[in-house]
């Protein structure tokens, strides 16, 4: 993993959400027989997983995302190959890049996200805080940086 860049929206102090956006090792159990990574709710993550997604077979150049969540929260892990997430608070914008299935992106709230550069035949695997609301997405950037400004 590698977190490439960090960069202000607007030049404007960083005061959002991004922050509690990280990084989570997951515990992984290797043996003649392979590895095995253990994701479990109360240990790496602090939330209950009510969903699970994967996205796969993802044309080259495709990119996903483009929307925030009002309340839900997530770990992204990429399971084979690798993409890179942008996170985006409204005030500030990060990139993580997610290449390994023993590590995982937590994005909060409130939080604007792009997956991007996935790499032929990646899997990523999503476990989020609730179930399917399409209600609960912000699609319009303009409209969730209004709200994310009002709230931060
Ligand atoms: C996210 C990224 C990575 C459902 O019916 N149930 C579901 O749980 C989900 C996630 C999606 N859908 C339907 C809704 C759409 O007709 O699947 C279709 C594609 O979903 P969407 O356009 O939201 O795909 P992305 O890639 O923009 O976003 C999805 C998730 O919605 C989002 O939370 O993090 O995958």
């Amino acid at each position: 993993m590698t977190e490439v860049v960090s960069t202000p929206v607007d030049g404007e102090p960083v005061v959002g959400r991004i922050s509690p956006c990280r990084m989570v090792e997951l515990t992984e159990h290797r043996d003649p027989r392979g590895s095995l990574t253990v994701v479990e709710s109360g240990k790496e993550i602090d939330f209950v997983v009510r969903r699970a997604y994967y996205i796969h077979h993802v044309p080259q150049g495709a990119e996903r995302g483009a929307h925030g969540h009002r309340r839900l929260r997530q770990l992204i892990v990429a399971v084979h190959g690798s993409f890179e997430v942008v996170v985006d608070d409204g005030y500030a914008r990060r990139t993580f890049v997610l290449d390994h299935p023993s590590r995982g992106l937590y994005v909060g709230p409130m939080v604007w996200r792009d997956m991007v550069n996935f790499t032929p035949g990646t899997v990523g695997l999503w476990l989020v805080s609730e179930t399917y609301d399409a209600a609960e997405y912000y699609r319009d950037y303009a409209e969730f940086r209004r709200d994310a400004r009002s709230v931060a």
